[in-house]
């Protein structure tokens, strides 16, 4: 059945006996009429089937905490659970073509190393301890911290304290990277790596972010920078707020930055962290691309497409393409801190994005 639309331009073509059968000709040729489908498959705006969805970490993490002693790390490769979109689940995407999802390393464990053309950032959300070995440099990283896996990079992780578990937020393209029918999957010939002699070189090479080393060559698509830690986000992003106003959209927002190019950390995926002031509320937009946050800090609610989710700290919530967006921080004292990744560096480059305002006279949906 096609999608009739009245407009001129558009298809408009109603079933007839004749047009039925002729639409079985085509389907036996492995062939079919546009018109049939071209309303659908051309819409006038995006049209995701991912929904706005919000993720408890309180409600998530017994989930979590159990799944560490119903399976093996090494029997799962990586124990995570993941965060499904209920329009993405056959994709295993929480938002647009990102997936995301929740990993647990007990106290002593490590996981083997491996490699994929997707791409993977982390955010720690609880645990003192995790490593990361990414392409030889050994990272340790705490909660706050951000970290990337680029893409073709090994990477295996692990957690060094004898106490406590480490969770943290995992960010893939991996629903992008088989949508493009692009993903590769290799198990390391020697299942580890041997690790440099410093840990956290990439961070000591680049640390500060203000000097770089004199003749430096880097010809890669990704950051040479592997390791943002928390204080120096933090203190970034808290400075800046001294200086500017913001946007009105996204509040106080800095971008984690590849330091020799200034641009995105990876080619596929960028990641941001944002302030929200006491008390301020941001006004509503929306944009192509995929967005997927994590509150660092603080505690507040977004009203996303209509829809209004209240969050804390370490919660998830998500906003797919196109969605109007606003974020509120509801303590009158404190500020709020959100950490996100997206998808913006690859609509970007391939002249996807497009940002639209909302624009009735108070700049808010009714949520
Ligand atoms: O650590 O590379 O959550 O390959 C899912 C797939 C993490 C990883 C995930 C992965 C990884």
């Amino acid at each position: 059945m096609a999608e009739q639309e009245d407009v001129i331009g558009r298809a408009n073509v109603g079933d007839s006996p004749e047009l039925v059968a002729y639409y079985g000709r085509l389907e036996k040729l492995g062939a079919g009429a546009l018109w049939t489908v071209a309303n659908e498959i051309e819409p006038w705006y995006p049209q995701p089937k991912s929904v706005p969805m919000h993720w408890s970490y309180e409600r998530l993490r017994p989930h979590v905490l159990e799944s560490a002693d119903l399976v093996r790390g090494e029997d799962a490769g990586r124990r995570v659970v993941m965060l499904v979109n209920e329009g993405r689940k056959e994709l295993s995407a929480a938002a647009g073509l990102l997936y995301t999802g929740l990993q647990i390393m007990n106290p002593g464990e490590s996981m083997t190393a491996h490699r994929h053309a997707a791409s993977a950032l982390r955010f720690v959300i609880e645990g003192e301890g995790a490593w990361t070995i990414v392409e030889g440099d050994r990272l340790k990283v705490g909660p706050g911290d951000f970290a990337i896996t680029p893409n073709g990079t090994w990477h295996e992780h692990g957690n060094e304290s004898d106490e406590n578990p480490v969770i943290w937020q995992d960010g893939l393209d991996i629903p992008l990277v088989n949508a493009l029918d692009a993903n590769f999957y290799e198990v390391h010939p020697d299942l580890h790596q041997v690790p440099g002699r410093v840990t956290n070189t990439s961070l000591l090479e680049h640390g500060g972010g203000i000097l770089k080393p004199d003749g430096r060559r880097w010809s890669k698509a990704y950051s040479p920078l592997l390791a943002y830690p928390w204080e120096q986000t933090h203190e970034a992003v808290t400075d800046l707020a001294k200086v500017s106003d913001g946007s009105p959209y996204d509040g106080v927002i800095m971008e984690y930055v590849n330091p020799v190019t200034g641009g995105s950390v990876m080619p596929t995926m960028g990641a941001h962290m944002q302030l929200l002031r006491p008390a301020e509320a941001t006004k509503a937009h929306r944009h192509t691309g995929s967005v997927i946050y994590q509150v660092a800090k603080g505690r507040g609610h977004s009203v996303i497409g209509g829809r209004r989710f209240d969050w804390k700290k370490n919660d998830i919530f998500c906003v797919p393409s196109w969605a109007w967006h606003e974020h509120a921080n509801d303590d009158p004292a404190e500020d709020a801190f959100l950490f996100s990744f997206n998808d913006f560096p690859m609509i970007k480059s391939l002249g996807l994005f497009r940002e639209e305002t909302y624009t009735d006279n108070s700049g808010h949906q009714a949520g």
